[in-house]
C-alpha cells in the first residue's frame, strides 16, 4: 500500500518540489486547489509533475472544504503549505491573512483529530516569527519571537496552535520554522525573483531599471529544493518536535542585487536599481540568520544550495524563460 500525503499550497513554491520528493518516494500525493477561474500548474508543470498528483478542491477558510477532503483521504501525513505568504501584502489584508493563516490551521487541526488522529501534521512556519528579536546575532529554537507584520502574527498563533495539538490530543504534529528559500519557482513578487527576473530583462534589454525598497535588510537564503527534505524528515522522525531550517549565512538585499547582475554577466548595477518608497514596509524585519543545529543534528539534514548558486540558477532559468517568450 503506498503512503497517502496531502499538500496544501500545492501550486505555490514549495508545494511542487515537495510533491516531487514524495511522488519520488513512492507516496500517493493529494494537493489542495482553491477554485480559482484560471488556475496556474505552471510550477508543477516546471517539474514534470502535474498529472501524478491528484487535485481536491477546497480553500483554507473553508472548515467544511477541508473536513471533507481530510476524511474521504485519510491521508498519513498533511504538509500545510497554503498561506497568504506575501508579508508586504499582510498589513493591507490582516484580516484575509489572519484567517488563511490561523484559522485554516486550526480546521485543518480539528479535523486531523476528529477523522485520523495517527495523521502526522506538518506547519509550515517561518523565521518571521522572530521579527526583531537578533539578540545572539542569530536565531534557533529558543530564541523568542517578536513579530513585526500581520503575517507573521498569523504564523505565531498556527505555531502554537500546532504545538497545543500535539500536547493536548497526543497529535504527531511539527513546525518547521523555516528561514527564507528560495529557487525558479519563487513567486515574482518576492525580492529574490523580483531581482533575478528585474536582472533577466535588462540585461535582455527589456528595461532599463530595477525598482526595490530597502536594500539593507539581510536575510538567510537557502534554496527551496533543499528545505523540502527538511519537512519530509521532521515527518519521519520517531516524534514530533520544532525545528530551525536554516542556511547560518546571511547577506544584504544589495548583496543579492550584486550577485544576480553579476550572474548575468553584468558589474554596473548602482546604474539600473532605483529605490522606490512603495516598496518600504511599516515595519521591516532588518535581519535574519538561522542556527539549524537541531535539525543537523536529530534530523541528519543538511542544505546544499549556496548563496551563489541559487542566484546563478534562479538568474539563468529567468533568462530562458524570457528569451522563450
Ligand atoms: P507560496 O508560493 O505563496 O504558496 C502558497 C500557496 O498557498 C499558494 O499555492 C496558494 O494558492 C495557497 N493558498 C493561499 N491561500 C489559500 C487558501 N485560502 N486556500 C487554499 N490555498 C491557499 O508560498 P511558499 O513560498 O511555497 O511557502 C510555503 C509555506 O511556507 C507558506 O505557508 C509560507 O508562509 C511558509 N514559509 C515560506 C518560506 C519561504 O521562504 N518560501 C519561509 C518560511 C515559511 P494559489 O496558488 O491558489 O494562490
Ligand atoms: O522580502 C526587502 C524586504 O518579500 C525580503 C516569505 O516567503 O520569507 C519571505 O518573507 C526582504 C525584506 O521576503 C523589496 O523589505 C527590498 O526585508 O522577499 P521578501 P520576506 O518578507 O523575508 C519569510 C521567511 C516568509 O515566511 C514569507 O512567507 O527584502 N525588499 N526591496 C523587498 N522585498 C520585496 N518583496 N520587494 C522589494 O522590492
Amino acid at each position: 500500500m503506498k503512503k497517502v500525503a496531502f499538500i496544501t499550497g500545492i501550486l505555490g513554491q514549495d508545494g511542487p518540489y515537495l510533491a516531487k520528493l514524495l511522488l519520488e518516494k513512492d507516496y500517493e500525493v493529494y494537493g489542495l486547489i482553491r477554485r480559482y477561474s484560471n488556475p496556474s500548474f505552471e510550477n508543477l508543470d516546471y517539474l514534470g509533475i502535474t498529472n501524478q498528483v491528484q487535485y481536491v478542491e477546497g480553500d483554507m477558510t473553508d472548515e467544511g472544504s477541508l473536513m471533507n477532503i481530510i476524511k474521504s483521504i485519510r491521508p498519513q501525513e498533511i504538509y500545510n503549505l497554503a498561506a497568504q505568504s506575501f508579508v508586504g501584502s499582510s498589513w493591507d489584508q490582516a484580516k484575509l491573512t489572519t484567517e488563511i493563516n490561523s484559522l485554516g490551521v486550526l480546521y485543518l487541526l480539528n479535523s486531523v483529530k476528529f477523522f485520523c488522529p495517527l495523521t502526522k501534521f506538518y506547519q509550515a512556519s517561518t523565521s518571521e516569527m522572530f521579527g526583531l528579536n537578533n539578540d545572539n546575532g542569530y536565531q534557533d529554537e529558543n530564541t523568542a519571537f517578536k513579530p513585526r507584520s500581520p503575517y507573521a502574527i498569523s504564523k505565531l498563533y498556527a505555531y502554537w496552535m500546532t504545538i497545543n495539538f500535539r500536547e493536548s490530543y497526543n497529535i504527531f504534529t511539527s513546525n518547521g520554522i523555516l528561514f527564507n528559500h528560495e529557487s525558479p519557482l519563487r513567486g515574482i513578487q518576492f525580492v529574490t525573483r523580483k531581482i533575478t527576473d528585474g536582472v533577466a530583462r535588462i540585461k535582455l534589454g527589456l528595461t532599463k531599471e530595477l525598482r526595490l525598497g530597502n536594500l539593507d535588510s539581510k536575510r538567510d537564503w537557502g534554496f527551496a529544493g533543499d528545505y523540502v527534505e527538511a519537512m519530509y524528515l521532521m515527518l519521519q522522525s520517531d516524534k514530533p518536535d520544532d525545528y530551525v531550517a536554516a542556511t547560518g549565512e546571511n547577506h544584504t538585499v544589495r548583496e543579492f542585487v550584486e550577485e544576480a547582475f553579476k550572474a548575468a554577466g553584468m558589474t554596473n548595477f548602482n546604474q539600473y536599481v532605483k529605490i522606490d518608497p512603495r516598496y518600504l514596509r511599516p515595519a521591516e524585519v532588518f535581519e535574519l540568520k538561522g542556527k539549524a543545529d537541531k535539525a543537523k543534528k536529530i534530523l541528519g539534514w543538511q542544505p546544499k544550495v549556496g548563496f551563489k548558486e541559487l542566484i546563478k540558477m534562479m538568474v539563468d532559468v529567468d533568462l530562458k524563460r524570457l528569451k522563450k517568450t
